[in-house]
């Protein structure tokens, strides 16, 4: 269940919040109920965390904060509304009163009192006010476009810009590659990724991979490995035995997609990953593998169901963005963990690991500061067990 496991936890963590769960628990003969308090963490790493969100009349509400802080580039509110939503996304029912939240951890005074908002009136101020704001629906847009991000979506929002139609009759806008293909695929891309389709492209990779490397090993990530129906791209991770080989096959796999005239678009990243120069302490959002960031033509034919496509595109394909990672082998399990996320069940593992375990974790690998020395993992599990965590399976990492 949902509560016991932290409870469970062999080691613990620092900061221990409590919610109460009464719902189920008999009466005492005074008439009054036995309380069993269990444990809520501040770490979404122990938290089991599916696709089932009961909560999402508050968390859509906290997501649109935070996001209008990231706008405003206020980065620690911005996390504290994101950490808040992961926190309700874990609970197994819907929050029925501010009673419900006293004893849940991340909650401040400002997301309590928009809990109470909504409980009350079915809406609340603050996040009208972000709705009905122009340069929020603005940055929104405009950050819609795959290749624009929050900088550039600001400098056109600052020069009066308001609507696709005024950037692209703009002359004074140089749009780059990545930024004019995002323009020309708007509708695929901004169309959600079905399951099927994933798994049809996935079928794609796996059988391109294959062909050039027999004995290499290839996983469908992100959201889709999470047990998520539907995703803004295809994910997919794969590697070779052979350590040192996996950037040339990446290279090989792109060469074979645009022989068979599906790559509409790619944007190349070469490794930057080196052992040696591995940094023991700082940790950047970007890792060092080899990877590409694609736009796919995806057939109709290819996919169980059909396309996830508007009911008067006759045109028998669509496009799909897919980004594709290739560690060495050796690195498998900690590329294949921060891959499948969530972004914050990634954030939170890592911050569990420096702040409870005097441990770095990211992508490549995990340090311990104590021992000084990097250990090593060849599944998930390793990891966990090294952080002495309770194992989440991907479809409970949904924070
Ligand atoms: N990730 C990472 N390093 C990056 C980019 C992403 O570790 N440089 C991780 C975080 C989550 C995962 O990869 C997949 O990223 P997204 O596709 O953005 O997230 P998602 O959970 O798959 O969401 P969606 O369903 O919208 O694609
Ligand atoms: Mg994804």
């Amino acid at each position: 269940t949902w509560f016991t496991d932290s409870m469970k936890e062999r080691r613990p963590v620092a900061v221990e919040t409590r919610h109460l769960i009464q719902d189920t628990l008999p009466m005492l003969p005074e008439g009054r109920k036995v309380v069993a308090v269990a444990t809520v963490s501040q770490y979404a790493c122990q938290r089991r965390t599916t696709t089932t969100n009961h909560n999402a009349v508050f968390t859509d509400a906290f997501e649109v904060l935070a996001e209008c802080y990231e706008f405003n580039q206020m980065e620690g509110r911005c996390l504290a509304f994101r950490r808040a939503a992961s926190v309700l996304k874990s609970l197994p029912r819907v929050l029925s009163s501010l009673e419900d939240t006293h004893h849940l951890p991340c909650l401040g005074d400002h997301a309590k009192a928009i809990i109470d908002e909504l409980l009350q009136h079915g809406r609340a101020f603050d996040v009208q006010k972000v709705l009905s704001d122009e340069r929020y629906q603005t940055l929104k847009l405009f950050t819609s476009v795959f290749g624009v991000g929050p900088k550039t979506a600001e400098k056109w929002y600052r020069t009066g810009l308001r609507a696709f139609e005024h950037i692209l009759a703009d002359r004074s806008i140089h749009l780059n590659h990545m930024q004019q293909n995002g323009f020309l695929h708007y509708e695929d891309i901004s169309r959600a990724v079905s399951k099927a389709e994933a798994r049809a492209l996935t079928k794609v990779i796996d059988e391109v991979v294959h062909a050039i490397t027999p004995d290499a090993i290839v996983a469908l990530t992100g959201g889709f490995r999470r047990g998520k129906e539907f995703g803004h791209d295809v994910d997919i991770i794969f590697t070779t035995l052979e350590v040192g080989k996996e950037e040339n096959l990446l290279l090989d796999v792109i060469k074979s997609l645009e022989n068979q005239g599906v790559l509409l678009y790619c944007d190349y990243q070469a490794a930057t990953f080196d052992t040696a120069k591995l940094p023991a302490h700082s940790f950047e959002a970007m890792d060092h593998f080899a990877k590409c960031f694609l736009i796919l033509r995806l057939e109709a034919s290819q996919v169980e169901g059909g396309l996830n496509s508007g009911e008067e595109d006759s045109r028998g394909w669509r496009a799909v963005r897919v980004d594709l990672v290739s560690p060495p082998m050796n690195r498998y399990a900690f590329a294949l963990l921060g891959w499948t996320g969530s972004r914050q069940f990634e954030r939170d593992m890592r911050r569990f690991a420096r702040k409870e375990r005097r441990m770095l974790l990211d992508n490549h690998g995990l340090f311990d500061k104590n021992k000084k020395e990097f250990l090593a993992a060849t599944t998930e599990k390793d990891i966990f067990d090294h952080l002495g965590l309770e194992y989440m399976e991907p479809w409970q990492r949904n924070a």
